[in-house]
């Protein structure tokens, strides 16, 4: 039956934690998936998230099923989170959540509403590049996948006049995809200057902002700060659309929590779309996991617990700066490592563009062990006290030949 299914390739991202689970050295490092690694190079439980287990347990709380968007009041706390206590739209009660599975779900969730109902266009531009999910994620909705022009290979930075140009040339209407923080892969952002003249853009040319929020905290370890992306635009009168996810901010990323909303116009206009997300969402899933859910409202909703989450999400986000200012001063200082470097330390959030090319990063992985995705990206966390000086030596060989 299946004879005529022809083997499809690994995933980019996934596919280096196989190459380096099957090499047995032990100088090995991942730096290829984007997931938080403590001082020692382990993954790490939130103390925060361990207070709420403690809590969730001694409630006695039960497996039932929760309703098609999921937990309430975590969707309440979420969008809490995300737009702020001054939001207008929030205040007005025109935003419309749905608990999703993670963010990946609020994404295809976000895409396939967005197929079904948004009258006036198919067409999403991504950045370039983007996260290599986000083109299979937005196909499969119904949409039709395009690019804006956002990172400069010369300046290791942000193009800033190539995007602008690529979204006044998006026709009227077009869907744009904005990572609202921590861009994935450059670890490249615009700042809050640059952010009011793409809200401008956005506004003249009539495109619908969808804003990806997969690190807030993660970028400069302040929640509110991380958001301020989202909440211009929407101070700015946008109706945007946001994906939002728990996984890294909370250390939750196999529990799958995360949430989709949109800004409406009004009450009524938000419960129409309430109807219809559950429609989409119904023969997808049903409804979502709970427990996770119930995990992060805990944290939420608690002022203590929250203060010391908020915490936690600064710790690794410090940790992550500290192995940045490491890493440069390390190829700079001490071994002198031809080119430019100065990009290691100003870029954000969990990854770093390095500009190592395929061909190095391919050396890397069979001489040094050092694993990363071939554009070069580097998750920092993987790098820790232990591991950053051969990491710095082997980048330092790779780049002399
Ligand atoms: N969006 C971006 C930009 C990401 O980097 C990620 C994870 O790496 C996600 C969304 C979604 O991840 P998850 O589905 O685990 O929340
Ligand atoms: O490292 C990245 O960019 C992500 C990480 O289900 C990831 O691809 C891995 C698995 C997953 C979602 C995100």
């Amino acid at each position: 039956t299946w004879s005529a299914v022809a083997a499809g390739p690994p995933d980019p991202i996934l596919g280096v934690t196989e190459a380096f689970k099957a090499d047995k050295d032990p100088r090995k490092i991942n730096l290829g998936v984007g997931a938080y690694r403590d001082g020692n190079g382990k993954p790490y439980v939130l103390e925060s998230v361990k207070k709420a287990e403690e809590i969730l347990t001694a409630s006695n709380f039960d497996k039932e099923y929760l309703p098609i968007t999921g937990l309430a009041e975590f969707n309440k706390r979420a969008a809490l989170l995300a737009y702020g206590a001054d939001s207008a739209p929030l205040k007005d009660g025109a935003i419309s959540v749905t608990q999703s599975i993670s963010g990946t779900g609020a994404l295809r969730i976000g895409g396939a509403f967005l197929a079904r109902h948004y009258p006036h266009s198919k067409a999403i531009y991504l950045p370039v590049p983007s996260w290599g999910n986000h083109t299979p994620i937005f196909r499969d909705s119904g949409l039709e996948v395009r690019g804006y022009r956002y990172f400069d290979k010369k300046t290791v930075g942000l193009d800033f006049e190539g995007l602008k140009a690529d979204l006044r040339a998006a026709p009227e209407q077009s869907i744009v995809l904005l990572h609202a923080c921590a861009h994935n892969p450059t670890g490249i952002d615009p700042t809050q200057a640059q952010w009011a003249e793409i809200s401008d853009i956005v506004k003249e040319r009539k495109l619908f902002p969808f804003f990806d929020m997969a690190y807030q905290g993660f970028a400069s370890g302040d929640t509110a700060r991380d958001a301020f992306a989202v909440r211009h635009f929407v101070s700015q009168g946008h109706q945007i659309a946001l994906a939002q996810s728990f996984a890294k901010n909370m250390g939750l990323y196999g529990e799958r929590v995360g949430a989709f909303s949109l800004v409406t116009a009004d009450p009524a206009e938000k419960a129409r779309v309430d109807s219809q997300l559950k429609i989409v969402i119904r023969p997808l899933y049903s409804n979502p996991p709970v427990h996770g859910a119930l995990l992060a409202n805990a944290i939420l909703g608690d002022k203590a617990l929250y203060a010391q989450w908020e915490g936690e999400v600064k710790g690794m986000a410090d940790r992550i700066i500290s192995m940045r200012e490491k890493l440069y001063g390390l190829l700079t200082n001490d071994l002198k490592t031809p080119g430019e470097w100065g990009h290691i330390k100003s870029q954000i959030g969990m990854f770093s563009f390095t500009g190592l090319n395929s061909d190095q990063t391919k050396v890397l992985a069979e001489k040094a062990h050092v694993y990363m995705t071939a554009d070069g990206r580097i998750s920092m966390a993987g790098l820790n006290a232990n591991n950053i000086v051969h990491f710095a030596e082997s980048v330092d060989a790779a780049v002399k030949g």
